[in-house]
């Protein structure tokens, strides 16, 4: 993300989709926080029958599901279940919340979560500090009140962005986006 404004994870997740559909025309895609290293081989970041939760036992949370409808970390959802949900919201600005709004898109649209065990699920965060960009969303509560009435209108069919800069490395591309303001 471009600039010092503040942050927007999910837009960004719905960036990474469609600009990934701009290479080549993928049919899975695992959305995964920079901070999350996965502990275990086993834990297959693939594409499932239904959405996958991957970040299922997490270190800061003394390798526990924080509560059962948590969506956060990493996930995975192919072409077709991210089109079911018209993708994730945009307008999620600030920290919280969004994961919780793609969750309620996933059971609004008659599908469940799958997860691996809790063992094999194990992930590590690399510690950090949030940052100003990142502050508590004060209208998140309100927003994931109201997924399925703005979900039709809000996602990857409204999706907005500029791209700033893309660098081609050996094992990634990384693409600079300006997201806008909130
Ligand atoms: C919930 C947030 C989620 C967040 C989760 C874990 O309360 O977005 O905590 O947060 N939902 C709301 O705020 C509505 S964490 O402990 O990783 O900072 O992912």
């Amino acid at each position: 993300m471009d600039g010092e404004d503040t942050f927007n994870r999910a837009k960004l997740l719905n960036i990474g989709y469609a600009e990934a559909l701009k290479e080549y025309d993928y049919d899975c895609f695992v959305f995964s926080d920079v901070d999350l290293i996965p502990m275990d081989d086993r834990n297959i970041y693939k594409c499932y029958n239904q959405p996958r939760h991957l970040a299922v036992s997490m270190d800061k949370f003394g390798f526990r599901l924080p509560y059962t409808q948590y969506f956060g970390g990493v996930s995975s959802l192919s072409k077709e279940q991210f089109l079911k949900i018209n993708g994730f919201p945009n307008n999620y600005w600030g920290w919280g919340g969004e994961d919780d709004d793609i969750f309620n898109r996933i059971s609004s649209r008659g599908m469940s979560i799958s997860r691996p065990d809790g063992l094999l699920g194990r992930c590590r965060m690399i510690r950090h500090e949030r940052d100003k960009q990142n502050d508590p969303n004060p209208q998140r509560f309100d927003r994931i009140a109201h997924t399925r009435e703005t979900m039709a209108t809000d996602g990857i069919n409204s999706l907005k962005y500029n791209v700033v800069k893309i660098e081609k490395d050996l094992l990634f591309t990384k693409i600079t986006v300006d997201v806008g303001k909130p």
